[in-house]
């Protein structure tokens, strides 16, 4: 037990758990099913679960009815309360937490660590939050009537997330769920169940400390049927779903198909511009962070760069100095900077549109070889790669999630490079490094980025909890996280109060009976 791992699962409660689903307080379920997890990191079992049947979900979902029922009548802030325990239950856990993440997931252990923090963030954030949800009131155009809306709980709130943040983005819906009334039902990624299940088990303590009834937070680990199940279950009038589009795809149409509410957060082809005006030293760590941070497996990761030719040369020799030394390995490893990949099949996915992009024309110049040897145990470790290109490629209109950064050239004025940053089908984060303030304000403007997420002088990866966090065409449209997001897990009421003894009708339509 190189890193302590089995200690750290003694201390987050998932020793050799093998329950299908927890309904809060119980784990239930435990069918024949057993999925042993391994780590990308270095290949070992880490421990077994099991797996949900449509029997264990229907058990969950009627728990978490049942749950609605009182959870939406306590105080809004008293369930907010509620939310700032798990925060310092969080804070307790952050360093097993982290680690686990890190070890299960295969990012580096700072950034398994800056993902609890990302949780615990929130919780802060939804505590603030409870004791605001605030409706608006409008002035009646009739005389001694009052109008005001007002957001009530919505129900039951459907979680599936992806394995690259496995349990963060949980944490931004459930804890903003939780604090607008509604109870969750969480189908972590079949990649990375274990840290669900620790975080579940920090939830147990916190509902049985409260006496609280099962079923506010539940999770089920399962495949992708128990998603589908959901998808389509009238009784989650809400679905929150992370991942790639081509699953997005499928949730929103099944979701649509009942005129549920589907939140989607899906693929992205996040680019950075760099003018002649960028201050490249800067410049050149948000590129390498957004570009082989998580080993480029964020939403948010950085796959273009989009150039202006009069520094193209400067900036490639800049990164051909950095991209070589870069340290990979074991991501528990201190001063690693660059972990595995999940899983052979994304290996697979990123040596494939390498060669794909080469066959369009493009030059690997640097990267895109898997490691092999004992640091390397797993068949999981590749070198970031470095690929001049063009934005019209096939592959380079694809999001690969693996690190590959294409260098893109430009050489007119920034709007060029802003129509090569928006020419692609999706649209979650961008930004541009520029000290000249026409340049950044065309960015900003409505002719400007299309995408959800846009920076001045920072990288596309990395956003802080308090804004809104989403993006637009293919990325899904969905926003959550800060700001307003919590809406839509609430529903809106508009009320007109009539407090004279008249009954006049709006639009002064006479109707006399
Ligand atoms: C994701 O990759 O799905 O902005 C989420 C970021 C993180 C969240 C990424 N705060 O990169």
């Amino acid at each position: 037990d190189p890193h302590g791992i089995q200690q750290v699962l003694r201390e987050l409660g998932v020793e050799a758990e093998n329950a299908a689903y927890s309904t809060g307080l119980q784990w239930g379920g435990a069918g024949q099913n057993l999925k042993t997890i391994t780590s990308p990191t270095d290949g070992r079992t880490i421990a077994a679960v099991a797996m949900a049947t449509e029997a264990d979900y229907d058990a969950v979902v009627r728990t978490a009815q049942e749950a609605f029922k009182s959870w939406r009548l306590v105080p809004a802030p008293k369930r907010g309360e509620i939310v700032r325990q798990i925060g310092n239950k969080l804070r307790e856990y952050k360093e097993p937490l982290g680690k686990l993440v890190s070890y299960e997931m295969g990012k580096i252990l700072q950034e398994g660590l800056g993902e609890v923090q990302e949780m615990i963030d929130i919780c802060d954030f939804a505590v603030g939050l409870s004791r605001q949800l605030h409706g608006l009131t409008m002035h009646s155009e009739r005389p001694a009537h009052r109008m005001y809306e007002q957001y009530h709980p919505l129900g039951l709130v459907g979680i599936i997330s992806a394995f690259n943040f496995p349990v963060a983005v949980w944490s931004w819906n459930a804890m903003l769920a939780a604090v607008c009334g509604d109870v969750s039902i969480w189908k972590p990624s079949e990649k990375t169940p274990l840290v669900a299940v620790a975080v579940q088990h920090i939830i147990k303590d916190v509902l049985r400390e409260n006496e609280l009834p099962e079923g506010i937070f539940n999770v089920i680990i399962g495949g992708a049927e128990i998603g589908a199940a959901m998808a389509a279950d009238p009784r989650v009038p809400l679905v929150s779903a992370t991942g790639s589009t081509r699953m997005g795809k499928k949730v929103g149409e099944v979701v649509g198909a009942r005129l549920g509410r589907a939140l989607l957060e899906l693929g992205g082809n996040n680019a950075i511009i760099l003018t002649q005006h960028a201050d490249l030293d800067m410049a050149m760590r948000a590129v390498v962070f957004g570009a082989v941070g998580t080993a480029g497996q964020r939403c948010t990761t950085t796959r273009r760069l989009i150039i202006h030719d009069s520094i193209y040369e400067d900036v490639k020799s800049r990164l051909l100095a950095i991209y070589p030394k870069l340290p990979i390995g074991n991501p528990l490893q201190d001063g690693n900077l660059v972990g595995p990949l999940i899983d052979k099949q994304a290996v697979e996915g990123f040596t494939k549109a390498l060669a794909a992009v080469q066959a369009e024309g493009g030059t690997l110049l640097t990267g895109g070889e898997v490691l092999q040897g004992a640091a390397y145990p797993t068949g999981t470790y590749v070198t970031p790669a470095l690929v001049e290109a063009k934005n019209e490629y096939h592959t380079v209109q694809e999001e690969t999630f693996a690190p590959i950064l294409y260098l893109i050239k430009y050489a007119g004025g920034v709007d060029e490079a802003i129509a090569l940053q928006n020419g692609v089908k999706q649209g979650l984060s961008s930004s541009i490094f520029t000290l000249n303030m026409r340049e950044a304000e065309a960015f900003l403007a409505q002719t400007g980025s299309d995408c959800g997420i846009a920076n001045v002088n920072i990288g596309t990866s990395g956003a802080e909890i308090g804004g809104a966090f989403g993006g637009e065409k293919e990325t899904g449209g969905g926003r959550e996280s800060g700001s307003d997001a919590w809406k839509i897990y609430m529903r809106r009421q508009t009320n007109t109060i009539n407090y004279s003894d008249q009954l006049p009708l709006a639009q002064g339509i006479k109707f006399d009976v």
